[in-house]
């Protein structure tokens, strides 16, 4: 057994190489992770705190496969190939060191949030994958160690693997075996705040600019990150009272603007990297009309145009009706915080 890897250990009894099935959501950031520390090991160079939906959820099964010479996916049904297919398969290469199970597997995955639009899918994506891969390898990770390892595929991802809202530690220390020990989400307190997050898709087409190559360019060369890094260290602290305290205002004005300065940052980049279309301006303007209205409603975006409204969730009916109506063409979806990963029930056979 290996030493290294004291809570991904071996089930006891699990029939290795069996097939599994995981669900998880997509996360919606209120502090937000943009900007790596160790690209490799994705370790971010903040914390950041989010909500996990209840709706939008990825399914994926693995079922490891001894005959097969490379390893199959399919998403949506359609083959991976590219840079989706290579992401999938270094992540299963890292189950299968750590599992010592050389096989290769074949995974095929169920997305219902558009891919690549700012919507999370390598959230719900990564958690799905981890969760079925570590239990098809034979794998019995703790939480902890399955959020360590959904970090590795996608970052956010380490936050999916819980319900609720989540932290997911930065962590400290320069060797990188230590940071990769550190970096890891765990469930946050929430008192009894009963929010709902209303996402307004403005255009469900995938992003120009991946969000990996996003942040990077923001990193090095964006003169307002690192004092954005630096308040958003302040901005966790507060949002951390103000969900214990289930003051939904203020979780609602820190999120807002948390996610505005994430965006200056990437508007001073060289070259900018610009997510926000006119339409999201056009639900920003929205969402300042419902606060004059004394609707709390508090906008948040993503690597993406698409805006997530945070609300009371007796006021989320009102809240969508207006958001839609604030763009043509807007679709919108009404949210709860949502579950963490999960296997399903073993299939029959
Ligand atoms: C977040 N985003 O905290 C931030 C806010 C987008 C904006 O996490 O490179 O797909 O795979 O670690 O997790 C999107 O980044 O990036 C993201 P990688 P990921 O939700």
């Amino acid at each position: 057994m290996s030493e290294e890897h004291t809570a991904l250990v071996q089930a006891p009894g699990r029939h290795r190489g069996a097939g599994a099935t995981a669900v998880a959501h997509p996360n919606i950031a209120l502090i937000k992770y943009w900007g790596k520390r160790d690209e490799e090991l994705v370790v971010p160079r903040t914390d950041s705190l989010s909500m996990t939906l209840d709706i939008l959820p990825t399914t994926t099964r693995v079922r490891v496969d001894a005959t097969a010479r490379r390893d199959e996916v399919t998403l949506g049904g359609v083959p991976a190939t590219g840079e989706a297919l290579h992401r999938i398969v270094a992540f299963l290469d890292l189950v299968r060191d750590v599992a010592r199970m050389p096989q290769r597997a074949v995974v095929d995955s169920e997305n219902t949030v558009p891919t690549g639009a700012g919507l999370a899918s390598s959230a719900s994506g990564f958690a799905a994958l981890a969760a079925a891969a570590a239990a098809a390898y034979g794998l019995d990770p703790d939480p902890t160690a399955l959020s360590r390892l959904a970090r590795r595929g996608s970052g956010s991802a380490a936050r999916s693997v819980f319900g609720g809202f989540a932290v997911w530690y930065a962590g400290s220390g320069a060797d990188p075996a230590a940071a990769d020990a550190a970096s890891y989400a765990e469930p946050v307190p929430a008192g009894d705040l009963d929010p709902a997050l209303v996402v307004a898709v403005v255009d469900a087409g995938p992003k120009a600019l991946s969000s990996r190559v996003a942040m990077r360019r923001t990193v090095n060369t964006s003169p307002l990150y690192g004092p954005w890094a630096d308040s958003s260290g302040d901005d966790l602290t507060a949002m951390r009272a103000a969900l214990l305290r289930a003051d939904l205002e203020a979780v609602g004005e820190i999120a807002e603007r948390n996610a505005l300065g994430m965006h200056a940052t990437m508007l001073a980049a060289r070259p900018a990297v610009r997510y926000l279309a006119p339409a999201t301006l056009q639900v920003l303007d929205s969402v300042l009309q419902l606060r004059r209205e004394a609707v709390a409603a508090y906008a948040t975006m993503d690597a993406g145009p698409n805006v997530k409204v945070l609300c009371r969730r007796a006021d989320a009916q009102r809240v969508a009706a207006v958001v839609r109506d604030a763009a043509a063409g807007t679709v919108v979806h009404i949210a709860r915080p949502g579950p963490g990963a999960h296997l399903l029930p073993a299939e029959g056979r």
